[in-house]
Formats: C-alpha cells, sequence, structure tokens
C-alpha cells in the first residue's frame, strides 16, 4: 500500500468490557488515547456478557450502553453494541470481524493496566497481540503487577517507549506502550473542541446503526411503502384507471419478474449484462480510482460485481434498497464477499437521501449506479426530478452510471413484454390477484387480460389489464365499473435514444460523458457527470 494512503487510514481506538458500571476511568483512558495516540475516533465495545450464564446482566444490556452514552460524552468517543448485534464474546473475535468490515481503519486496542495483569488468560491473547498494537493505560496501584504479568513478559520485547505512542497505530504488531501517566490527560478541553468527521463507525441514533454485522452502516430512512388499498381506490377512481408498477413486486410478482428476465424474448437484462461485462474495462477506466458506488434499487445487488472487479482502489459500496428486510439480506451477504466496506440503505429513490459520508473512508468521488432501465419506469417529468435529487445526494463532481433499454424494432419491444409463456401476463395479472387477497375486492379474474404495446408517440412500453366484457371491482362496498375494453394502466417502460437522454440530462446538473451499447444498439450504459 502506497504510504499516503496509510496515513489517511482512520485510527480507531478500541476499548472493550462490560461497563457494569460505565465510569469516568474509561473516559478518561479514552480522552488519554485520543490525545497520546492520535486517534480519530475511540469505540466502547460493550460485551453483552454471556447470556446462558447470567440472565441479569444480559438484561441490562441496554441500560449499559444507554449509561456509556452518558458518560462518554463525547464527540468521538463511539459506543457500540457490535458484539451484540454480531453475537460475539471473545475480543480474538470481535478484532478480526471488525477488520473484515473496516479494512481501511487502523485499529488499536486500549485498556488499563489491570487489565494486562489477565491479559494472559483472555482467549486467543497471542492473536489479539498479531493482530491489534496495544496500549495500556495505568491505574493507581497497578504499574507494578501490570509490568510483571505473563503478557507484558512474553511480549516484552515488542513495547516500545511513551515518547513513541504517537506511531504506535502505524506499526506493525505485535508492538505495544504502556502510558504511566494516564490520571491526567493535559488537554482533554483541547481534545474535546477538537472537530473531526470521525469514525468508521456510529451507532447513537436509532436510524443509523454502524456497524451493523456485516455492514459498514445501515440507514433506515423508514420509506413510505405506500397504502395499497388507498393507492388502488384511488388509481380506480381516475378516468383513465391506473395503478403505480410499485405493487408488482410482492413475493410471487418478484418471483414472476425473475423469470421474465429469463425468457427467450426479454432481451433487456441479459443484453445489459454484456453491455457491462463487455466493456468493463471501459467503464471502470472512466470511473477511475477511489470511487464509492452509490446503487439505487439494488435489489439481490448482483449488478455490483460486474463493476468492482474492474474498478481501481474502489473505497465503498452502499447499496439502497424500498424492502427493508431483502435489503438487510441481500448487502450482508455482498458484504461477505466484497473486498471493500459495504453499507446499506432502506429509502425510496423517489424521496431526497443523504449519504452518511463521514462513516465511511474516505472517497475520491462518489458513483451513482442505476442500471435496470428503472429510469425507464418514470415520466420523463420524475426522472428529470430524480437526477436533480441524485445529483444533491452525491455530491460535487460525482458520477452517475446508468442502464437505459434503447428505441428499437417495434416486434422485437412488444415480445419482449407478450412472452409465448405468458409470464408477463401472469407478472400483470398478479396485481389483481393482490387486490383480491389483500383487500378482499370482489373482480373476476377472467373478465380481465393481460395488455401491453408498444406507445411510439412516447417511445414507451405500455402495460395495462384489459376488460374483455362490462365487469367491475368492487372495494369496500364502492363498484368501480369498466366497460369493454377499458383499461387499468399498470406500468410505462420508456425506451430512449442516447440523443433523447442527453437532451433529458441537460435539463440537470449532469452531462453526458460517455456511453456504451451492445452490437444490436438494444441497451445503453450512460456515465454522467455532474463536475
Ligand atoms: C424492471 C422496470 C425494467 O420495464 O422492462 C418487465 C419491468 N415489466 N416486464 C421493464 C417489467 C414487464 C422491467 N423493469
Amino acid at each position: 500500500m502506497p504510504p499516503s494512503q496509510k496515513t489517511e487510514r482512520r485510527r480507531i481506538g478500541l476499548l472493550g468490557g462490560s461497563f457494569n458500571p460505565p465510569h469516568q476511568g474509561h473516559r478518561e483512558i479514552s480522552l488519554a488515547a485520543l490525545e497520546r495516540l492520535g486517534l480519530d475516533a475511540v469505540w466502547w465495545l460493550v460485551t453483552p456478557g454471556n447470556p446462558l450464564k447470567d440472565p441479569k446482566i444480559y438484561a441490562a444490556y441496554e441500560d449499559r450502553l444507554r449509561l456509556a452514552r452518558v458518560v462518554a460524552n463525547h464527540p468521538d468517543i463511539v459506543v457500540s453494541d457490535f458484539e451484540r448485534r454480531r453475537g460475539l464474546t471473545y475480543t480474538a473475535e470481535t478484532l478480526d470481524a471488525l477488520q473484515a468490515i473496516n479494512p481501511n481503519a487502523a485499529f488499536v486496542w486500549l485498556m488499563g493496566a489491570d487489565g494486562l495483569e489477565n491479559f494472559h488468560r483472555w482467549k486467543d491473547w497471542r492473536h489479539i497481540a498479531e493482530t491489534v498494537p496495544i496500549a495500556v493505560f495505568n491505574r493507581p496501584g497497578h504499574e507494578t503487577d501490570a509490568l510483571a504479568s505473563e503478557a507484558a513478559k512474553e511480549l516484552g520485547v515488542f513495547r516500545i517507549d511513551p515518547e513513541d505512542a504517537m506511531s504506535l497505530c502505524a506499526t506493525e504488531p505485535p508492538v505495544w506502550v504502556f502510558l504511566p501517566d494516564t490520571e491526567n490527560p493535559l488537554s482533554s478541553t483541547a481534545i474535546r473542541s477538537r472537530k473531526i468527521s470521525h469514525s468508521l463507525t456510529i451507532d447513537q441514533s436509532d436510524d443509523l446503526i454502524a456497524p451493523c454485522g456485516a455492514l459498514a452502516f445501515f440507514l433506515d430512512l423508514h420509506p413510505d411503502l405506500g397504502d395499497f388499498r388507498a393507492d388502488v381506490i384511488e388509481g380506480l377512481s381516475l378516468p383513465q384507471k391506473t395503478i403505480s408498477p410499485k405493487y408488482f413486486y410482492d413475493e410471487a410478482g418478484s418471483k414472476l419478474f425473475d423469470q421474465i428476465t429469463e425468457l427467450e424474448e426479454y432481451y433487456p437484462t441479459r443484453t445489459e449484462k454484456e453491455v457491462f461485462l463487455e466493456n468493463a474495462g471501459e467503464i471502470t477506466a472512466a470511473i477511475g480510482p477511489r470511487a464509492a458506488i452509490f446503487e439505487y434499487g439494488s435489489g439481490s445487488s448482483e449488478k455490483i460485481e460486474w463493476l468492482v472487479k474492474g474498478l481501481k482502489e474502489p473505497a465503498a459500496y452502499v447499496a439502497m434498497d424500498i424492502s427493508r428486510d431483502h435489503l438487510l439480506e441481500n448487502a450482508s451477504s455482498i458484504a461477505e464477499v466484497l473486498p471493500i466496506p459495504v453499507a446499506a440503505i432502506c429509502a425510496d429513490f423517489h424521496s431526497p437521501i443523504e449519504l452518511p459520508k463521514s462513516v465511511l473512508p474516505p472517497a475520491d468521488h462518489w458513483l451513482g449506479y442505476f442500471p435496470g432501465s428503472t429510469l425507464g419506469n418514470m415520466t420523463l417529468g420524475a426522472a428529470k426530478n430524480f437526477l436533480e435529487r441524485a445529483s444533491a445526494t452525491l455530491g460535487e463532481n460525482a458520477q452517475f452510471l446508468i442502464g437505459i433499454d434503447l428505441v428499437k424494432d417495434k416486434a422485437v419491444l412488444e415480445a419482449a413484454y407478450n412472452d409465448a409463456r405468458g409470464v408477463t401476463a401472469a407478472f400483470n395479472m398478479n396485481l389483481l390477484k393482490r387486490m383480491k387477497s389483500e383487500l378482499g375486492a370482489k373482480l373476476n379474474l377472467d373478465d380481465f387480460e393481460h395488455y401491453a404495446f408498444y406507445n411510439d408517440v412516447e417511445d414507451r412500453i405500455e402495460m395495462h389489464l384489459r376488460a374483455q366484457c362490462a365487469t367491475a371491482i368492487e372495494i369496500d362496498g364502492e363498484a368501480y365499473g369498466f366497460v369493454p375494453g377499458e383499461t387499468l394502466h399498470t406500468e410505462n417502460s420508456h425506451k430512449f435514444t442516447f440523443e433523447k437522454l442527453e437532451r433529458l440530462v441537460n435539463q440537470t446538473p449532469w452531462r453526458l460523458e460517455k456511453s456504451w451499447t451492445d452490437e444490436k444498439g438494444w441497451f445503453g450504459a450512460c456515465l454522467l457527470s455532474n463536475s
């Protein structure tokens, strides 16, 4: 690793314990560590203890956590329940887990002199000493016993002078320092007034949990999941009956969509993959080094792997999706395989999103990532607003990589939404099934048929549910009548030309930097820039 990068690593002191109760000694050690070791932050790792052994202590965990935050009372001391979240009891395991999810942090283990006396009894204590530098802070009356302890003796040759404490974090372990004068940290006032956008980890708010399992953070913006009943009633009351395509994706609908992506006729998924993989070298070169990636609507987080492999020193990957549980599951599993910090935000991209950038290692710039041609589901006005919000979220000097489905032969387009096996029809009809089962709607499924066509005035595929006879959908005692041939509009899927996309983009802070397509020109990848 080049030296410039090493100095950028966040220096994080770790103070573990039961904090039962937390007291000023914890705080003094932390303040001394911030100053003497030049740390960016200290994390207090409150250990849950063994729940089987002492359920009473376990029950008090929330109290210990809360009290620790009160006692810490410092912007650079972060109280973390990481061990409880991960179900970890041994420091050796905790360190491995923390390093795995925060590869850019320089961790140092902090302990009081009393801790050193017993250190050789800790599970895998030698592994700990080989994993992180250690700083031992004197506690009154413990100096002699601590320095005579088994661990102190065995690690004797690795002890450095207190004068060199500033270099401890950057020294390859095993290495340790004994600081004899902890009691009076010289200028804790100075430390207190220091403003650092500190750690890779905060978990002081209910909405921002960091770290969260394998994730560097999880931010819950509590997206409005929509009220299916209210939206159906409102949509059925419009002159052109309409319902948002977001209601396609319940469990059955999501499974049907996955099947659609495998269909012979449905070229977009497969062609997009081809465009991204065939041009990966050029795309990742145009993105440049040390980008942090924010994916809109990350779904199963499959498409991030198209990029990460080729990117130079990617800084982080933040997955965003509206479905909380799937997001946590998918982001957590991608976190295990990606070599960079992974985080997740539960949000709706139709609302503003603020990225907690300071919780991640610093990036050269942010890259928005929006594959899947989902931009095409929005009206042009909505797409414009979305691009504006994205520029605000990603910040100055950002890039935005978007997948768009391109205008092509009408027969190809219409076949993709009228597959021979009727999977798209089932996907569309699933909305009516949901109305029956979830809203108790009275309707006759056989009265409706799947109807999809290319509207070449608007350049879009439209999907509708069309009444084959005079019929009605009855909800809450109210009947919404259909004359024969009348439709319920369920989705728009806009198709672009690069020129049309550029016209749209030019009405926003973005400019089209570069674009790629496949041999047939069926699908496009566009790289935008707002600098
Ligand atoms: C996931 C919105 C890109 O518009 O092609 C597939 C959804 N609808 N078949 C698309 C969809 C019908 C798909 N998007």
